[in-house]
């Protein structure tokens, strides 16, 4: 196939409620969907997750901007690709940007998939029907908000509550939901907040029987996360850490980590995903999807990649009414007894809403090939 043409798209879109972490509250979206179109006029879609901050990882939505229109663009348009995994030894040559990368890299996916009459999971070599999926709740203002917070999601069907926690905010909001929860899949996510200072009052959180804690040291470190992983009977699982298969390979190495929270946009696409996946499983590591907040194009990849075997537990990518009044897809991603109907048609199995799209869209690029 030959990528004639790419769409950027730059949308705004409030989320329902805002979503707080250790690192902030955001509610307001601004993020990039890509569009590429092969040379008969079929279409793939994609969207970067980096937020207009960079408070998760140094990405930004003006720098993927930047590297998509600067370096990503011209480094496709005009290529003859036979098979995605292409895309990433092209974008090789740039370092670093996996988000931008990523959101490139999963439209030609998408495209592939499309062209050759199947399923963007059956072209990934997905197995699963239907995926488990859970949820991720933000800090709230009170514990009792919090409880009717995770009460509802599991009336709705969520299979595995994540919550956030900061220091201050830990000890006793997870003794909290132990006591009203005793047999929840519970979890926890730092999002960086500790330091090996903190050992002791981690050491506390063995007390609560938690499916693992989520980054709870440095964004960047795999040292410090295996001195801690020492002294936990908890599973620590890494996310903002894990950057590629080459990271896994020494968080393994250095036992940093017991599973790996995987995010396509923060390993530069679906083939970077998949390799990890597949690494993962020839050593018994499990995997699962997390979730960057997205509209319904990153939802459908999220599905899509969640249906390969090693996906063992229920991931972050829950319905697409928990966060949008309005998604970008139809139909929207819905989850029903906690599982979530892995697409069969062509491609992400999901229908670009291009009056939605429009009505959300601030800025837009195209690109074609000189012929
Ligand atoms: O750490 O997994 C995270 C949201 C934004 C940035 C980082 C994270 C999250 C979530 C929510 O936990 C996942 C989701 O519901 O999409
Ligand atoms: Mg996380």
């Amino acid at each position: 196939m030959r990528i004639a043409e790419v769409t950027v798209r730059r949308l705004k879109m409030r989320m329902k409620e805002p979503f707080s972490t250790s690192f902030g509250t955001m509610q307001d979206k601004q993020f990039l969907v890509i569009e590429v179109q092969d040379e008969n006029g079929n279409c793939g879609w994609g969207e970067s997750v980096a937020f207009e901050a960079p408070w998760y990882t140094e990405e930004t939505v003006d720098t993927n901007v930047h590297m998509i229109h600067d370096f990503l663009v011209p480094l496709l348009l005009g290529k003859d690709i036979t098979h995605p995994d292409e895309v990433s030894i092209l974008f090789s040559s740039i370092r670093k940007n996996n988000m931008a990368k990523a959101a490139v890299e999963t439209a030609v996916w998408d495209l592939f998939a499309k062209r050759n009459r199947m399923s963007l999971a059956e072209a990934l070599g997905g197995t699963r029907k239907e995926i488990e999926v859970g949820i991720s709740i933000g800090l709230q203002a009170s514990f009792s908000e919090l409880v009717a917070k995770v009460q509802g999601y599991l009336d709705e069907g969520y299979r595995r509550i994540k919550v956030k926690i900061k220091p201050g905010v830990d000890v006793e909001l997870l003794r909290t939901l132990r006591a009203a929860f005793p047999d929840v899949p519970l979890m926890a996510d730092a999002n960086s907040a500790y330091s090996l200072d903190d050992i002791e009052l981690l050491k506390e959180l063995d007390a609560f029987n938690l499916l693992m804690i989520e980054q709870p040291l440095g964004h960047d470190d795999i040292v410090d996360h295996a001195v801690l992983q020492r002294e936990l009977k908890t599973p620590i699982c890494l996310d903002e850490s894990i950057l590629s298969l080459n990271d896994v390979r020494k968080a393994l190495t250095l036992g940093s980590t017991k599973v790996i929270n995987v995010k396509i946009g923060r390993v530069g696409g679906l083939s970077e995903a998949k390799r990890i996946h597949d690494y993962c499983m020839e050593r018994g590591v499990p995997v699962w999807c997390g979730g960057m907040l997205e509209a319904g194009i990153g939802r459908a990849h999220n599905i899509a990649l969640t249906s390969l075997p090693n996906f063992v537990y229920p991931g972050d990518t829950a319905g697409s009414s928990r966060y949008w009044e309005k998604d970008i897809i139809t139909p929207e991603v819905v989850v029903q007894d906690g599982v979530i109907a892995v697409p069969r048609s062509n491609g992400i199995g999901y229908e670009p809403d291009m009056h939605a799209i429009d009505n959300f869209t601030i800025g837009k690029w195209c690109f074609s090939a000189v012929e």
